[in-house]
This record gives structure tokens, C-alpha cells and sequence, in this order.
């Protein structure tokens, strides 16, 4: 069956895309797409198209897996010319999301119709290129240059009526009468004429638009090469013909996708989507239902963990042994919900609907009815497993009982139940209603429909889940660990806290190592002994420099939290290298990368060969989406791969680290992780 089919209704030519699961712009798409605007110019008996798809939405884009192979004609850029340059109208049929070359297919028709629910983007920018088949000049010339740059340099989608109040949209249709609204539509403009061609619509601009926009958007676009170069494209053609800026956004559609950035952005695309499958769990293994969830712990992390589900609609009982702890954490949730609501991102309704789901108590049996259940107290392994114990008595059969242990050993925390089987981790990062990662920590025991569920629950609760083996930190905390302990050892070697973390923010990470420590607490994880000074970390918590929230750390820090380097903390550094008789040296920036980021990879390629982790890909996730990792530089292992494994080896033996047998044997062999 043909990707694209025509059928004339009457003198319109409905052209139809089935192509599933997105409709994506691949080649058969594109040769569909062309002969039926040859078939409606060719045969007199039509006056006009219509252009939609079947399935869930409008083209989403270029067939993004056909990227990097050589381009099958017609290019996107010939169709969308066709399209325009037809003699008779072409109307646009929008549901779902029209993404960037779907976008750009809808900007080349004379006429867009959408039902309310639909959205209009251009997020190549997020995968590291820009959009490449007329986006460029045709959107400033359809609705304006402000609006242009705002979709095509952050690459967020707007709604139809957003997009219609910017003249991208013509016309709304019924949410159930795309078709025969859009079929009427082109009867009702078979004839006018001239036809509505994006790309001969003149354009005024204020010329200062450009730097305001560059202003404005610097720090979301610090390090990314597409959202400056798209800025540039439109900026030097929007005055100019379409000719000549089509050719000038080809030059750099062509720079972006040959370039590292694009690559790794790709790699992300798709790593996080192969990271939601596991293995040996089938795709059709039975769910089982989540209607009610329970948490322990009504802290941060249990008071954030508690907001996912109710912004979901998912009813939650949340327990604590305190009244004033359950009080002071429902007050947290609802202090959240206000800010974002003062800030326009919820109704007030919303805020009372989700708050409305959540049941406070200070009872464990009150989850007895609970589908699932999550642990979210202190690290303490006999505490876990008292609550653990209590849970498998407490709760219904089938219940879900998992654990947010950071780093705790789940197989110990199930054992402490009578059901292992029910038993998973769910490491969720702080703050958890906004930090996109779950760890996903599968026991020994834990049973694949147990899995299935929690992946399919992080994907309603709007996280990415990545699976993790039973180990000391999982995947995330496990490779920060290396980083962590060689940032300190390079202090006592000769460098400052600013040295490391320059190194680290220049790399694109949001913050380093230490600005880290500040920023969670220099005292988490302190054995609060002030006489005990084993380590700098223990002389500051011994001196209550705990970091931002004692505006002292690793930085002094301001009434607003900016951090400036402390002459107390060099003291404390000096003394500290004095008394160890630390041997100094004169710490290079490069020293710091192969310290700190190689011993990462090298901790990565332990996890891989251990089995902790299904792939390599999923490990690039955890970074990207738990620690902010650059996602133009495509996670730890990505990275080592651009990097170029050999040079990794080699950087990990000049500092007498012991090189994990994986990495090395695929540097030997030349290799690549992705
Ligand atoms: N190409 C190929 N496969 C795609 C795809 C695409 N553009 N978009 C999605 N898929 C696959 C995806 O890998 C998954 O596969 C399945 O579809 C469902 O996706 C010239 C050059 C549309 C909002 O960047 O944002 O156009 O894992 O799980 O959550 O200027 O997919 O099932 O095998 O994400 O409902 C620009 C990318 C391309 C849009 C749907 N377009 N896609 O989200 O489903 S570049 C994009 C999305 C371009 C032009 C340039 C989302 C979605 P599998 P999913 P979803």
C-alpha cells in the first residue's frame, strides 16, 4: 500500500500520508508527495488539494533515521517547492503535531486549516540543525520575524491558536472535521487568485530584533551552534529574495548536520526512546493498573515525587510520622503549585485539582489499597527495610513497592519483604517534580510486569526512565563518584574549587563539581563530628560552611546565592595540603578533563561490562537528563567516542588509573561505545 493516496471528492484531490507511527518525510513520502501535485496540475477536472494524514498527526518531520544516509529525490526542499509553486491551491489538514519539515510542508501550501488541539513547531534546533526546507523563509514572511525566531531558535511548538493569531494558521476546524472542513476550504478558494505564496510575501523587520533576541535567549543557548546559526540565517536573508536565502539556509542546513553537535543531538533523540525498552521484557507484557499511589515521606524528594503523580490526575496518600512533617511537606506541594501558577504555567484550578488528589496521613495502613507504593525517607538500610517489612504485610497483593534509595542495595531492602518479586528502586533527582530522570533499579527478583508498569508510569508522570543494575550508585551517582573524589584529590594537588568547576561549566555542564556540593550541601553525607577532619569537605561542615544555604561552602555566597572564591576556604585548602604533605603541582586544565571526565567514561565502561546498565546509549540519558550533561556533546560515552577511545586509554594510563577492560578492548580494536 502506498505511503501517499489520492481520491478526488468531487473537484478536490484529498491526498492522504500513511505513513506510522509520525507520518515522517521520508523518501517513499516525498515521491508521493510530488506526483500527486503533478497529478492535481495535470488533470483539469481539479481545482484544488488537500493535504493530510492518517494516524496521530501531520508529518512530524524528516524521517530522522535516514539521516547520514545518502538523500533519496526528491529532496523536502523540491517537494515543498512544488507544493508552492502549483498552479492550483493546496490547503493543509493539520492534527496532531506538524514538526519541522511537517511544518515547512504546511508553510509551502497556500492555505493551512488545523483542528484546536494541533501543533505547529520547528524543534530542529534540538537536534542540533536548523529547519531545511524553506522554515526559514517562509515562517518570518507568514507570520513575522519575532514569532519565526522563536520557533525556529528554541524549537518549542505553539498551538493552533497561537500559531492562527500569528498568521501561520488560516482556519480552526472541528476537532472531528479536519477532512471535510479542509475539503470545503478548498472549494471555497478554488478560485481565488493570486494564490497566497509564502515565499513572494514581503516582510518588514526591525533590524534590531536580532540582537534583542540574542540578548534575551544567551544563556539557554550558551555552547549550541544551531539556534546562533539559525539566528544568522534569517537575519541575512530576510530582506533578500527566496532564492538567495534558500540557498544560504541550505549552506547552513549542510554545516549543522555534518557537524559533532547534530550527531549527538540525534544519538539523544533516539537513545532516550530506546532507553524506555528493556530487553528481555516484552514490548505487550501486561500492565498493572495504577490507580492510587502511595509515598513515605513527605520531604523533598517524597513531597516532589508526590507532585509527579498529582499533576498527572494520579490520587496520592502520603504518609509521615509527624503531623508538623506532614504538614510542613503538604505546605511545600502546595507552595510549588502557587509559584508555577503566580508564574502562568497552571490554573488556579489546577493547583486545588491536583492538591485535591492527595491524601495526608499519618498512618502505613491507610496504603493498603495502594497500586503502588514508594519508600522516599532517609538513607538508612535498617530503616528501609522496617518499612519494607511493614509494606509487605500493609499493602494489597500486586502492589508495587519501590524504594527512592540513592544508592541503597534494593535485592537487601526486598529481601526484608515476603515479596521480592513486587520489589523495584525508583530513583527519582532532586527536585524530583522537576528533574527529568528516573533510575529505574531492577532486583534480582523483581518480576518483568513489575518493570513494564514503572516504565509505563515514568512515561505517564512525564520522566525519562532508564533501567539500572543493583550497585553502588546505580548509574549516575556510581560515575559521579570518580568525579567527585579526583576533583578533591586535584585540590590538594594545587587546584581551586573556581579552577575545577571553569573547567567544568567551559565543558557545558550547568555547574562543577564543587558549585555541586554547594549547591546540594556540603553536610550531605557528613558524619558531623567536627573533630574528626578527615577530608577539606570535613573541615568546612566542622566550620558550618554548608554550602548555599549557609551562604558559605566551597564559595561565599551573596544575599542572592552568587558565588565568589573564599580566602577562607584557600586557607583551609593550604592547611589541609601542609598537613598532608600533599605533593603540588601545577594542575592544567586538561589534567582536570582527564581526571574528572575520563574516569567517568572508564566508570561507565565498568557499569557496561558488569551488566548494570542495558547499553551505552542509556548511560548518555542518565547524564543528559539527571546532571545536565551537554546534550550538544551527547553523554559520557558519546563524548568518549568523539573523543576518540585510544586517546581515553591513553589520558586514564598517563594518571595510573586502571583502565576497565571493555574500554580497553574496544580502543584496541577501534571501537565506538554508540
Ligand atoms: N523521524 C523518524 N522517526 C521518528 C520521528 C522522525 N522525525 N519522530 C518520531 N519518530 C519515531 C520515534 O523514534 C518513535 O519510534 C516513534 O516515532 C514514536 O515517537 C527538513 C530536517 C512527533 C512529538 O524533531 O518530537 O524535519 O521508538 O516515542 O512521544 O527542516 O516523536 O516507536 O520505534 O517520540 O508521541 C524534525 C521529532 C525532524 C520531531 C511524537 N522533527 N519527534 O512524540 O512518540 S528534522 C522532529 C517528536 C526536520 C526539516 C528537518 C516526537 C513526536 P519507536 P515518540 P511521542
Amino acid at each position: 500500500m502506498s505511503v501517499i493516496t489520492t481520491e478526488k471528492q468531487g473537484d478536490i484531490l484529498v491526498i492522504t500520508s500513511n505513513n506510522p507511527p509520525v507520518n515522517a518525510l521520508g523518501a517513499a513520502v516525498r515521491q508521493g508527495l510530488a506526483a500527486a501535485i503533478e497529478e492535481l496540475n495535470g488533470d483539469d477536472s481539479l481545482k484544488a488539494a488537500v493535504i493530510r494524514c492518517d494516524g496521530r498527526t501531520f508529518f512530524a518531520g524528516a524521517d530522522i533515521t535516514e539521516f547520514g544516509k545518502p538523500m533519496q529525490e526528491p529532496g523536502l526542499p523540491t517537494v515543498v517547492d512544488a507544493i508552492e509553486a502549483s498552479e492550483k491551491p493546496v490547503i493543509a489538514a493539520v492534527h496532531g503535531t506538524a514538526l519541522g519539515g511537517g511544518c515547512e510542508v504546511a508553510l509551502a501550501c497556500h492555505y493551512r486549516i488545523a483542528v484546536p488541539s494541533a501543533k505547529f513547531g520547528l524543534p530542529e534546533v534540538k537536534l542540533g540543525i536548523l529547519p531545511g526546507a524553506g522554515g526559514t523563509q517562509r515562517l518570518p514572511r507568514v507570520a513575522g520575524v519575532p514569532f519565526a525566531l522563536e520557533l525556529a531558535a528554541k524549537g518549542d511548538p505553539v498551538s493552533a491558536k497561537a500559531a492562527q493569531a500569528a498568521g501561520l494558521v488560516d482556519r480552526i476546524a472541528g476537532e472531528d472535521s479536519l477532512t471535510a472542513d479542509a475539503v470545503a476550504y478548498a472549494k471555497e478558494v478554488a478560485d481565488t487568485r493570486p494564490l497566497p505564496r509564502a515565499s513572494e510575501k514581503p516582510v518588514s523587520v526591525d533590524p534590531g530584533v536580532f540582537d534583542e533576541f540574542r540578548k534575551t535567549n544567551a544563556r539557554r543557548m550558551r555552547g549550541f551552534d544551531a539556534p546562533a546559526e539559525i539566528i544568522n540565517v534569517i537575519e541575512e536573508t530576510v530582506e533578500k529574495p527566496y532564492a538567495e536565502g534558500v540557498q544560504r539556509e541550505r549552506n547552513g542546513f549542510m554545516k549543522l548536520i555534518m557537524g559533532t553537535q547534530s550527531a549527538a543531538m540525534r544519538h539523544i533523540f533516539f537513545a532516550e526512546r530506546k532507553a524506555a525498552k528493556i530487553d528481555d521484557v516484552p514490548e505487550d507484557t501486561k500492565l498493572r493498573p495504577i490507580k492510587k499511589v502511595g509515598v513515605i515521606g513527605a520531604g523533598t524528594m517524597g513531597g516532589g515525587i508526590s507532585m509527579n503523580f498529582l499533576s498527572a490526575g494520579i490520587p496520592v496518600t502520603i504518609v509521615e510520622m509527624q503531623q508538623e512533617a506532614l504538614d510542613r511537606g503538604t505546605g511545600v506541594m502546595r507552595k510549588n503549585y502557587e509559584a508555577s501558577a503566580a508564574k502562568g504555567r497552571l490554573k488556579p484550578e489546577q493547583v486545588e485539582g491536583a492538591m485535591g488528589l492527595l491524601t495526608p496521613t499519618l498512618s502505613m495502613d491507610d496504603l493498603a489499597d495502594c497500586d503502588l507504593v514508594i519508600e522516599a525517607v532517609y538513607e538508612n538500610m535498617d530503616v528501609k527495610k522496617d518499612i519494607f517489612g511493614k509494606l509487605s504485610k500493609i499493602c494489597k497483593p500486586g502492589a508495587i513497592l519501590a524504594s527512592n534509595t540513592s544508592y541503597l542495595n534494593i535485592d537487601e531492602i526486598a529481601g526484608s519483604t515476603d515479596r521480592p518479586g513486587d520489589v523495584v528502586g525508583m530513583h527519582f533527582f532532586s527536585p524530583a517534580n522537576v528533574m527529568k530522570l528516573l533510575e529505574v533499579v531492577r532486583g534480582a527478583k523483581t518480576d518483568k510486569d513489575v518493570l513494564a508498569t514503572v516504565m509505563d508510569v515514568a512515561k505517564k508522570i512525564k520522566k525519562v526512565a532508564v533501567v539500572a543494575g543493583v550497585c553502588h550508585g546505580f548509574i549516575g551517582n556510581r560515575m559521579l563518584m570518580p568525579r567527585q573524589v579526583e576533583a578533591n584529590k586535584l585540590l590538594m594537588e594545587g587546584a581551586s574549587p573556581q579552577q575545577i568547576d571553569k573547567v567544568h561549566v567551559e565543558f557545558g555542564m550547568p555547574m562543577g563539581p564543587f558549585q555541586m556540593s554547594d549547591l546540594a550541601g556540603v553536610d550531605i553525607g557528613w558524619h558531623r563530628d567536627p573533630t574528626r577532619i578527615e577530608s577539606i569537605r570535613d573541615a568546612l561542615a566542622a566550620e558550618g560552611r554548608w554550602g548555599q544555604k549557609k551562604q558559605a561552602g566551597f564559595y561565599d555566597y551573596d544575599d542572592k546565592r552568587n558565588p565568589s572564591p573564599s580566602a577562607r576556604v584557600a586557607e583551609i585548602i593550604e592547611d589541609f595540603r601542609k598537613k598532608t604533605g600533599a605533593v603540588q603541582h601545577e594542575v592544567t586544565d586538561e589534567e582536570i578533563i582527564e581526571r574528572t571526565l575520563y574516569t567517568m567514561v572508564n566508570e561507565g565502561a565498568k557499569i557496561l561490562q558488569e551488566g548494570m546498565a542495558q547499553r551505552a546509549s542509556d548511560i548518555d540519558v542518565v547524564w543528559i537528563y539527571g546532571y545536565g550533561w551537554p546534550v550538544y556533546r551527547g553523554g559520557p560515552m558519546f563524548w568518549a567516542d568523539t573523543v576518540g577511545l585510544k586517546t581515553i586509554v591513553a589520558g586514564l594510563e598517563k594518571h595510573g588509573f586502571e583502565v576497565a577492560q571493555l574500554l580497553k578492548d574496544k580502543a584496541e580494536k577501534g571501537e565506538r561505545f554508540n
